[in-house]
């Protein structure tokens, strides 16, 4: 494949020296971004995530600041789920939705203060939505892109990790909760979350300039923790169901069939814009949804959607795929029509080095 060209467009972070000084060896382009792909291989990346701990650079999970007295209201208008019992220090897995009922996004959604939100997104231009309904709405809120750039420590050593840069405090953070600590004299918010399902934190990064002090500090405290610079892993991340938006959903699903309907609560959701469309679709319920996949045989990149076929008919596709070295097996996530989505149906994936015999699992595998 041909290069890509690095400009302002493709934007670097503020760790970007230290990924690119720890050899990394794949970029992809996110929320107008490098996210780094691949450090050693895929696969020593995988056991070492699962091993150790690892620092990631995640600051294309861009924050979506809201602050202002209709902070609350603009949040509400986002999302099918209810925020009314969210308290400040809380991270939300919240589903965003358009007025058809369409995923624009699947941000992990931060209550500051009543008045203060940050939205940590996913790849799509939320800001651009969001704007644009404060604005026309004539909402008292200001909508920005703030300096704050997530890095992630992530693995069954972070905690230990963690506590030698920030105390011991850390590891009394509970899962989807955020505390404020202190690092060289800027405040920052840790959260213990994480796009990996090996347990972590997400360090909330305030201001470029504290971006490798903050980068080396980790790297310098965890030298006997074998701390290696890592990513997101396709094949951890398949493995434990979580969904990338732009591949596993668009803005063509609702959050009910990316299989996100726990996290709404769309019938007490009072004010979001797609209320009445996610009502409407939600009595029916969905006729196709995300699934784990077992695919049988080698596994080629997949680098598109890839049909599945049953009797001669198109039944679904399969949208993220690996082989799990882990699990011996091909781990994959699709979009399944519920004539063929409950567990042991087997079809056939069109991938573009041929079929394979796939099979619709319980549940994925972690
Ligand atoms: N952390 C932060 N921002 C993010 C991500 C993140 N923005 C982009 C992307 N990831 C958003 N998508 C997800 C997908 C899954 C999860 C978080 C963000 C996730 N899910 C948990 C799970 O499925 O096990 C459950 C969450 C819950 O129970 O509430 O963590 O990773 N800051």
């Amino acid at each position: 494949m041909a290069e890509l060209l690095y400009s302002r467009r493709v934007r670097a972070t503020p760790f970007t020296p230290g990924v690119e000084a720890a050899g990394v060896k794949g970029y992809t382009v996110y929320n107008r971004m490098r996210l780094p792909t691949v450090f050693r291989s895929l696969v020593e990346d995988y056991h070492h995530l699962k091993s150790a701990v690892q620092v990631w650079d995640v600051a294309v999970e861009r924050q979506i600041e809201l602050r202002g007295p209709d902070a609350a209201k603009l949040m509400q208008m986002l999302t099918p789920r209810d925020l009314r019992g969210m308290l400040p220090g809380q991270c939300y897995y919240v589903p965003i939705v358009d007025e058809t009922g369409g995923m624009l996004n699947d941000p992990v959604a931060l209550k500051l203060a009543e008045d203060r939100w940050w939205i940590s997104i996913a790849d799509s231009d939320l800001l651009l939505w969001v704007k644009g309904l404060a604005y026309g709405f004539r909402l008292d809120v200001l909508v920005d892109e703030p300096d704050i750039s997530p890095l992630a420590v992530q693995g069954p050593l972070a905690d230990d990790l963690m506590a030698r840069v920030f105390g011991e405090a850390v590891r009394s953070i509970k899962f989807f909760r955020f505390g404020w600590f202190d690092f060289q004299g800027t405040s920052m918010a840790i959260a213990r979350s994480g796009y990996s399902k090996q347990g972590g934190f997400e360090i909330y990064c305030d201001g470029t300039e504290n971006g490798m002090p903050l980068w080396n500090a980790l790297f310098e405290a965890g030298k006997d923790l074998d701390v290696h610079a890592g990513c997101p892993n396709a094949i951890e991340r398949i493995e434990g169901g979580l969904l990338s938006y732009g591949n596993d959903m668009t803005r063509h699903n609702t959050p009910h069939e990316a299989g996100l309907g726990k996290f709404c609560s769309t019938q007490t959701a009072i004010g979001c814009v797609g209320r009445d469309a996610l009502l409407r679709v939600a009595k029916e319920g969905p006729i196709q949804q995300v699934r784990a996949i077992e695919i049988l045989g080698d596994i080629p990149s997949c680098t598109d959607a890839w049909p599945l076929m049953a009797a001669g008919k198109r039944v679904g596709q399969v949208t993220s795929a690996a082989s799990s070295p882990d699990f011996k097996t091909g781990v994959a996530i699709g979009m399944v029509r519920m004539t063929h989505w409950d567990p042991g149906t087997a079809f056939d994936v069109m991938t573009p080095d041929g079929p394979r015999d796939a099979v619709v699992k319980e549940n994925f595998w972690i």
